[in-house]
């Protein structure tokens, strides 16, 4: 499609109630400093910087389960954000500056809408180590940016702790990439659940073009749309220190880029999420600018021109 000529619209969601780490909060600004809108610019992209959004009051009740930490905080993010991605306007890519990973609940839930007022279903790329598959009753780190994809999904028991969800997210409609931690209750719900899911060992046996092509061509078939959501501990530690949840055995830097250049040739992104760095625990930025690269592949840099390839 002509998604790729759009431009590009900066959103900072400086979340950090997700995790019981400080320092996400400083991820938007860690990715100024690594210059990501000049990267983006250099590759003659309109890029609009919206700002920051701030966290929305949700009036929720104490959750039963005690390990739970900053529930209202986080939910009043999650509504704040998906107001942030439904608002964004048709001919622009929102790029969600995290922040950890519970901001995806709301930028996820914006962007279904956003794509449904378009007359196109949203489909959803899962780039990380873990499932992020827990309910409020199953987590035992209490940490929530372990469930953005429960809640979105329609799992059990966030109604009341949660902004309601307009439609969950048909599992049909999601690739997972990149799993080499998931605990018990997010393996129950991932058997037999309809979401596509390659873990490290299915990457390492067959490699990613083959299922990445796969589902773009099912995204394609479908009109769909598709929002990534990329989680610096999808990437190996060796290569991506700046996150508080690593997980060894990670993505190569090249399968990395791989994956974001076969996602600027299909043509089908429609808005990107970066989440979980965590500046404090960076290396002189590294990770920050490491992230920036990859994303400047996802919009289109090039060594060389080659012709891109339809799905
Ligand atoms: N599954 C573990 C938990 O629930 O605490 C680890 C979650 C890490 C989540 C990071 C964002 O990907
Ligand atoms: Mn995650
Ligand atoms: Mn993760
Ligand atoms: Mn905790």
């Amino acid at each position: 499609g002509l998604r790729n000529l759009d431009r590009c619209v900066l959103v900072g969601a400086p979340v950090q109630s997700g995790t019981d780490r400080l320092g996400c909060d400083m991820g938007p600004s860690a990715y100024r400093a690594a210059g990501l809108p000049q990267a983006l610019r250099d590759l003659g992209l309109p890029v609009e910087d919206a700002g920051t959004v701030v966290p929305k009051p949700f009036d929720a009740p104490a959750h039963p389960n005690r390990a739970i930490h900053h529930l209202a905080e986080t939910a009043g993010w999650t509504l704040a954000l998906a107001e942030a991605a439904f608002r964004v306007s048709d001919a622009a890519r929102p790029i969600f500056l995290g922040g950890d990973h519970s901001l995806s609940a709301g930028t996820v839930a914006g962007m279904a809408l956003r794509a449904k007022a378009e007359g196109r279903p949203l489909f959803l790329l899962w780039l990380d180590a873990h499932a992020d598959l827990h309910t409020l009753d199953t987590t035992t780190s209490g940490n929530l940016h372990g469930v953005p994809l429960a809640y979105l999904t329609g799992r059990p028991g966030f109604a009341g702790y949660f902004p309601a969800l307009d439609a969950a997210l048909d599992p049909a409609r999601i690739c997972m990439v990149g799993l080499r931690s998931v605990d018990l209750a997010e393996r129950a719900a991932l058997t037999g659940s309809g979401a596509r899911v390659h873990d490290m060992r299915d990457i390492d046996e067959t490699g990613i073009v083959a299922p990445l092509r796969d589902f773009l061509g099912d995204v394609a078939a479908a009109e769909g749309l598709l929002h990534v959501s990329l989680d610096v501990d999808f990437l190996d530690p060796g290569i991506a220190p700046g996150v508080g949840t690593t997980v060894p055995g990670g993505a190569t830097f090249r399968e990395a880029h791989l994956i974001m250049e076969l996602l600027h040739d299909s043509g089908l992104v429609r808005s990107l999420d970066l989440v979980e760095l965590n500046p404090f625990l960076d290396e002189r930025g590294r990770t920050a600018r490491l992230m920036t690269d990859l994303a400047a592949s996802l919009f289109g840099r090039r060594i060389l021109d080659r012709p891109t390839r339809s799905f």
